[in-house]
Order: structure tokens, then C-alpha cells, then sequence
């Protein structure tokens, strides 16, 4: 008899956590739609729905490999998950012996989902080295300078309309929300508020998808964000158009603040940014006087070595327009009766392991990265230089092949790493550099909680098929091997008992999560002026020292760093770098998420090869002519790094002299390190710095480079040397 099903699921193909329908028949998935009833109203796209060759792909890992060959040869044995799993444990537990819990590192890239059991393994470890991926060029600078300013993490823009007003200005700010669904931040419910929105300011380099609706577009010169913040900070402030009430009662340093934005008139702001003062001005009076407005703040913001400062400017410009907490503005959310499953690591106690949490690699020098984070360009190097601390690492997911600067100096740093264990779905380029291998259940595959970032709500991911072979979920993995290491902290029998810990506070257990298919704070149910209550402070005010934002930072003062947002020159750059801009005389800008890929994922599955075959790089018609380039020609993009080739595309929609390289394009079907550096957009970034000083990001969007066409003979990639 035919037996079919619909089961309720979350996507979490990427950050977005859409909320999915599964038709399975006779046990095998048949179908995948988005569900009209959940948050993200029946949306779901492209890498979401190929999921269905995902699960199916025949080069999915089955079975926990060992590798018997050289590093790096290829060569792997089949054992079991108790030697696995054993030998890993047994491997940190020998680290951790001999030379201290630093010198063991386990790590993940970005987020996806289980961030929490790893922050948990790498404090039950007690490492000051986990994680040392891209928080820093991705998210945490935003974090971190939300912290330095109000004193919680986060504000979000609130284009729900809870309160009763929709954003009458919206700002995206090198961000394209309606593609990368990031951070749990919702595409579908910007692009449904646009709707109320009398005015939409696009700030990017590049026309968007987003470009064409908007009222006011910013063509930036990539890199210098925090100029153009303080551009319109000081007209905004010059016109007396900020919000006075709020500026008096509720903001600390606004005084400072004016005298630092003093110098920053628009005719400067022009010459550093490339946008016309007259442009500038009038962002600054729409976002000033057009209220409630919000900002959507992307990822380029944090990829740069003044991130930190990046979101100090940015954020100012939400505090003198008082676009905080009101509705249709920036309002931090509460989470529901769960609370947020982050406190599933920050309840092992910190305070007993923050000495160590703080003693990680670049700790001492960017004071403001989370303690238990290490800088990844600072590990490679030392690695590199064979001075590292780390000797072992257990990868949940991530490549830093792809994802960090110079992938050169990433491949010979990771070579010396003694002993690496990579969990991933199949053989990435990573793992074929690992000692042993795991495989790992797709979202399809497994039973898990999905904590949504803005963590308003939480969404169960709910197991529709078995996982190919012996592969095994995250939530499964983690607990395995944290058992292990340090039983004390992973006490649980099953991943079920687990799931039931999580949710204690809503006093649900997993069974019953699974049927509820999700726990939400929405609506009516979300209070906003908060600073004017006692949730974050008795008597109200912002849980900062002076219980007020922070334009003139206390905590960054005391820190020794600028309490004030400042702007600084790309590392390299016409101006900063002029003789290297001779050879290389174009702008090298790297990424812009393509809404088919994440990351260097999904290039393997066929429908998304239909939708693109090639990386693309996009050039100025009028510069492709000037170099003999056509559309769809092999290209070569060097910088001083390295070359790699995309094909062109012939785009009017940005500067003659930038250039936009596609990030992180994976050749699969490639063999060897063709994979990685064939077209690779990270061989060309530059490790080298300078970093942020309170974040240590580094800059991968605003390089130089040059261009030329591929000649037949050319080889298909310039190996490692
Ligand atoms: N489909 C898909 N979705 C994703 C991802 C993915 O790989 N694919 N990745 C996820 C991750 S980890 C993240 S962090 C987010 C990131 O997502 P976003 O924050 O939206 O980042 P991007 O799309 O890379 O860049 C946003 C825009 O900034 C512009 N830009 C580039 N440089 C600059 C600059 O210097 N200044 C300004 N003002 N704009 C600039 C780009 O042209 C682009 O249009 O997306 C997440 N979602
Ligand atoms: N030049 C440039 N560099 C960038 C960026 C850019 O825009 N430009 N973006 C930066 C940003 S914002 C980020 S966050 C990083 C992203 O960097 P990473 O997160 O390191 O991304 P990938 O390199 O694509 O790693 C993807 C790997 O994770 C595996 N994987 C996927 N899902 C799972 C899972 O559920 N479990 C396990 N165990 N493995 C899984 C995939 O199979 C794949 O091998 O890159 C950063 N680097
Ligand atoms: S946006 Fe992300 S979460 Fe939603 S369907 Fe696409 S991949 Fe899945
Ligand atoms: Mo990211």
C-alpha cells in the first residue's frame, strides 16, 4: 500500500531557516515546498529545493574514513565510529596532556545550527583556540560594535510591523537581505515591508537585484563605509535634523561625537567614497527626518580592517535619529519561553575558564574578539612559521580553503597541523587534508533545534529520511565526542535527552517540540522601548555603564581603543598604495552572495549547475573593451597574491575600475587542488593585514588587481609553490 506524508521541517541550506513541507513516499522524499504557515510564508529557494539532489548525490560520505597515505594523497581506510570517534577523543586528550588545552582547536565556518555544540565542545575542552573560521570577517564585528555602542548584541530591523509602523526608510547597507536570508534575518518579510517603505536607499558598489526599486542609490567605492556614515553624520547633526529628545536623555558622548564629525563634510565624504556630495546630503535629511527608518547592515561591512569602526559609524547614525527600539525601527527582541538555545554553552560557567578562554591565539591584541576565539590569519601564520600552539584540529563543516585570505598560505599553514579530523557531507578539499574523516546527516537526515539568530523563535528540524551508509547527525557527533573528552559536560545518554535539556526552560520536551514545530515570541507578544522599562536596566536605560548609548564609547576608552567611529584607507588602494596601483589598476571587491550557492556549496548538484556553470567575474563594459575582453571569456583576475580565472560578464552596474570576483566557486567535479585554486576568489585576498585593531578582521573587499584574457595554453590554475 502506498503510504505518503507530509512532514513540517526548517531548511537550513543556508541561514534562513525557512520553513518547509517534506512529501515523502514510502519513505522516500518526493517532494519539498515551502510551508505557508510558517514565518517565512511559504518561501523557499533554489538551494533549499535542490536538497532533493543533495541527499541523493553519489559522492556523499557513508562511512568514517581513516586516512592511509600521505596527507593529502588520497588514500582512506573504512573504520568504524568507535575508532573514530575514540582516536579523536584519545588525540585531544593527549594534546591537552602534553602541552595545555590550547593546543587543541575545534572549529566550524559559518553558522549553521550548531554553533552551539561546538562553543559547548570548545568549553568543555577549556581552549582559548576553538574557532577560528570567520567570525571576524563575518558578523561578530557587527556584534561586537552593537555591544561597544548599547551595551546588548544586536538590534534588528523591525520589518514586521508588531508595533504598528513598517520602516518608512529603509536602508540596505552592502547588504542584499532578499538573497542571503542571513543570520535569520528574513528576505521575504523586507521585501513584503517594501511595500510601506516610502524610501529605499541602496548603499553598494554594484547594482542589485534591490537596485532597481530603490529611491536613492549609493554607488560606494568599496572599503570606505565609515566615511560615508560620517558624511551624513555631519549633516545630519550640522542641520540640527537629529532626534534631540532622544540624543539628550538616552545617548552618552554626542558632543564628541560632533567634533569628530566636524572635518567630515560632504565634499571630503565625496572624494574618499566616490559618491556625489549632493547624494550624501540627501540620504542623510531622507533617513533623519523620514521616520521610523532602519538599517540592513551586510557582511562586506565586517570583511575589512576597520570593521569594528564600520558598524560604530553605521550604528551612530540609528542613535541621533533615535531609531532605536520604536516600531518600524531597530528593536532588539526577546526570545521565547525556551530562551535563547545559546545559553546552552554560556552556561558552562565562564568565569572559572575565561583566564583561558582569553589566553587564544590573537586574543591579547583584538581584545574585543569572543574569548575562546582564536584570528585564523595569526593561527596560519604561526602554523606556517611552525610556532603554533595548535596541534590538533576537529573541523565541524567550513573550508578555510575557501573561506580566509590567501588560500596559498592557508594550505601550507593547515599542512602543519599534527593531527585533523573534518566532519562534512563529503570529501571536501578540507577533508582530503584530514586524518580522519566523518560523515554527517543532511538537515533532511536529522533531528535537531533550530535557534533562529534575531532568537525571537526556535524551529524544530525534524528527520524525514535515514542518513546515506553509517553518516550520523551534528547534534549526534558532538555529543559522541564530548562525551568523550569531558564526560561532565555532556552527560546525556541520547541526542533525544539532549534536545530535552535544551528546551527545559519551556518545560517541552523533544517529542512534543517536534509536533509544535516551532516556540515564538511574535506579534503583540514583543514589547518595544525597552530602555524605557527595567528589562535591561532598574529605573530603564541601556545595560551600558552610563546606561545610555554609547556614541563615545566607555568601554572602548577603557580599553584603550577610539571610543569614536573613524574612517581608514583600504590597505590597498589608488591612494593608499599608489606605485602597487600601476601594476594592478583595478579594484578587486570579492563576493556578493549568489543566490544559488552557499559558499562553496552546491555546485555539485546539477540544477544548480543549470542555473550557472561557470564563476563569473563582472567587468565595466568599457573596461572589458579596453583589455580585448567579451562577454563570456575566460579571464584572468591577479592580484599580488595570485591569479585566478572566471568567465566575464559585461556589467554597466559598477564602477569602470572595480572589478566583482564571485567568492568561494568550488569545481567539485575537479581533481586535486584545481578544486580549490582554479577560480578560487580567496587565492588573490591578502592575509598579510593590517587587521582591525579591536576585531582583527582583514580585508577582502576592497584589493587591488588586473585582468587579462586567458590564452589556450595557459595552465588551468598556478599550483602552490
Ligand atoms: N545564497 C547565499 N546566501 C548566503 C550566503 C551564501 O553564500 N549564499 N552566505 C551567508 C553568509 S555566511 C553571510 S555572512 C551572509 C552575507 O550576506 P550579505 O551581508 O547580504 O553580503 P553579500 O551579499 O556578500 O554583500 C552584500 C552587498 O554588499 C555589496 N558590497 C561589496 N563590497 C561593499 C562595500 O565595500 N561597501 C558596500 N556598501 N557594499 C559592498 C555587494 O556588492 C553586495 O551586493 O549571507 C548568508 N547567506
Ligand atoms: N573572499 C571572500 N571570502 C569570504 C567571504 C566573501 O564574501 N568573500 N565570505 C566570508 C564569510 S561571511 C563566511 S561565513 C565564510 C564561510 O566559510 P565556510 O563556512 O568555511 O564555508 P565553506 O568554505 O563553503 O564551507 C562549506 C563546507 O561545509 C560543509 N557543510 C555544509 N553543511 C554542513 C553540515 O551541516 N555539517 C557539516 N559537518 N558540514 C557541512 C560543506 O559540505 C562544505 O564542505 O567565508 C568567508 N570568506
Ligand atoms: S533561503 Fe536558505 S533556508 Fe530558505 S530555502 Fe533557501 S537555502 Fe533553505
Ligand atoms: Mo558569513
Amino acid at each position: 500500500m502506498q503510504s505518503t506524508q507530509v512532514l513540517k521541517s526548517t531548511c537550513v541550506s543556508c541561514h534562513g531557516g525557512c520553513g518547509v513541507l517534506v512529501t515523502t513516499e514510502n519513505g522516500v522524499i518526493t517532494y519539498l515546498e515551502g510551508d505557508p504557515d510558517s514565518p517565512t510564508k511559504g518561501t523557499m529557494c533554489a538551494k533549499g529545493l535542490a536538497s532533493l539532489q543533495n541527499i541523493n548525490h553519489t559522492n556523499r560520505l557513508h562511512y568514517p574514513l581513516k586516512r592511509v597515505g600521505k596527507r593529502g594523497e588520497g588514500k582512506w581506510e573504512r573504520i568504524s565510529w568507535d575508532e573514530a570517534l575514540d582516536t579523536i577523543s584519545d588525540k585531544a586528550r593527549h594534546y591537552i596532556k602534553k602541552y595545555g588545552p590550547n593546543a587543541v582547536s575545534n572549529s566550524q565556518g559559518t553558522g549553521r545550527g550548531y554553533v552551539r555544540y561546538t562553543a559547548r565542545l570548545g568549553k568543555s575542552i577549556g581552549t582559548g583556540n576553538a574557532n577560528w573560521g570567520s567570525a571576524h570577517i563575518c558578523f561578530f564585528p557587527r556584534l561586537q560594535a552593537f555591544f561597544s555602542m548599547f551595551g546588548f548584541p544586536r538590534l534588528y530591523c523591525d520589518y514586521h510591523g508588531w508595533g504598528g509602523e513598517f520602516p518608512k526608510t529603509q536602508i540596505s547597507w552592502a547588504k542584499q537581505i532578499e538573497i542571503s536570508n542571513a543570520d535569520g534575518e528574513m528576505g521575504v518579510w523586507f521585501l513584503d515591508s517594501l511595500k510601506h517603505a516610502e524610501n529605499l536607499i541602496v548603499i553598494d558598489p554594484r547594482a542589485t537585484a534591490i537596485t532597481s526599486r530603490a529611491t536613492l542609490w549609493l554607488q560606494i567605492r568599496p572599503g570606505t563605509d565609515a566615511a560615508l556614515a560620517l558624511g551624513m553624520l555631519n549633516v545630519i547633526i550640522n542641520e540640527g535634523l537629529y532626534d534631540k529628545e532622544f540624543v539628550d536623555k538616552w545617548t552618552h558622548g554626542f558632543d564628541k561625537l560632533t567634533e569628530r564629525v566636524r572635518d567630515f563634510t560632504p565634499a571630503k565624504a565625496e572624494e574618499i567614497t566616490w559618491i556625489p556630495k549632493e547624494k550624501i546630503i540627501e540620504a542623510a535629511r531622507i533617513f533623519a527626518t523620514q521616520k521610523p527608518g532602519c538599517i540592513q547592515m551586510g557582511e562586506p561591512l565586517d570583511a575589512m580592517h576597520n570593521s569594528h569602526s564600520n558598524g560604530l559609524a553605521i550604528m551612530a547614525l540609528l542613535a541621533v535619529t533615535g531609531n532605536v527600539e520604536r516600531p518600524g525601527s531597530m528593536v532588539s527582541w526577546l526570545p521565547p519561553e525556551s530562551g535563547p538555545l545559546e545559553d546552552f554553552h554560556m552556561e558552562i560557567n565562564e568565569n572559572v575558564l575565561r583566564e583561558n578562554l582569553e589566553s587564544g591565539i590573537g586574543h591579547q591584541e583584538y581584545r574585543l574578539m569572543t574569548p575562546g576565539f582564536a584570528n585564523a590569519e595569526k593561527v596560519l601564520k604561526q602554523l606556517r612559521e611552525g610556532k603554533c600552539p595548535i596541534k590538533m584540529l576537529y573541523q565541524h563543516g567550513g573550508n578555510f580553503l575557501f573561506s580566509n585570505a590567501n588560500t596559498k598560505n592557508v594550505y601550507k599553514g593547515l599542512l602543519n597541523l599534527e593531527f585533523i579530523a573534518v566532519a562534512d557531507q563529503y570529501m571536501s578539499t578540507l577533508c582530503e587534508m584530514a586524518d580522519i574523516v566523518l560523515p554527517v546527516a543532511h538537515w533532511l537526515e536529522d533531528d535537531d533545534i533550530w535557534d533562529f539568530h534575531p532568537r525571537f523563535l526556535i524551529r524544530a528540524i525534524n528527520k524525514a529520511v535515514d542518513p546515506p551508509g553509517e553518516a550520523r547527525s551534528s547534534a549526534w557527533i558532538y555529543l559522541e565526542i564530548g562525551k568523550r573528552i569531558a564526560p561532565e559536560y555532556w552527560p546525556w545518554k541520547t541526542v533525544e535527552e539532549m534536545l530535552d535539556y535544551q528546551l527545559r526552560k519551556a518545560k517541552i520536551k523533544w517529542k512534543d517540540f517536534k509536533e509544535m514545530g516551532m516556540l515564538a515570541r511574535m506579534g503583540e507578544d514583543q514589547p518595544y522601548y525597552k530602555y524605557k522599562t527595567d528589562i535591561w536596566r532598574k529605573g530603564g536605560g541601556f545595560p551600558t555603564k552610563t546606561g545610555k548609548v554609547e556614541l563615545y564609547s566607555t568601554m572602548l576608552e577603557e580599553m584603550g581603543y577610539d571610543p569614536l567611529p573613524y574612517y581608514e584607507e583600504p590597505s590597498e588602494s589608488y591612494y593608499s598604495t599608489p606605485e602597487l596601483s600601476k601594476e594592478y589598476p583595478l579594484i578587486l571587491n570579492t563576493g556578493g552572495r549568489i543566490p544559488y550557492h552557499f559558499h562553496s556549496q552546491y555546485t555539485n548538484l546539477p540544477w544548480i549547475r543549470e542555473l550557472q556553470n561557470y564563476p563569473r567575474v563582472q567587468i565595466h563594459p568599457d573596461t572589458a573593451r579596453q583589455h580585448g575582453i567579451k562577454e563570456g571569456d575566460w579571464v584572468w583576475i591577479e592580484s599580488p597574491r595570485g591569479r585566478i580565472r572566471q568567465v566575464a560578464n559585461l556589467f554597466g552596474g559598477i564602477d569602470p575600475r572595480v572589478v566583482v570576483v564571485q567568492a568561494s566557486f568550488c569545481y567539485w567535479e575537479k581533481e586535486g587542488h584545481a578544486r580549490f585554486l582554479t577560480s578560487n576568489a580567496n587565492v588573490l585576498t591578502d592575509d598579510a593585514g593590517p587587521y582591525d585593531p579591536a576585531v582583527g578582521s582583514v580585508n577582502l573587499r576592497a584589493l587591488l588587481c588586473k585582468i587579462y584574457k586567458v590564452k589556450d595554453d595557459d595552465p588551468l590554475y598556478d599550483p602552490i609553490e
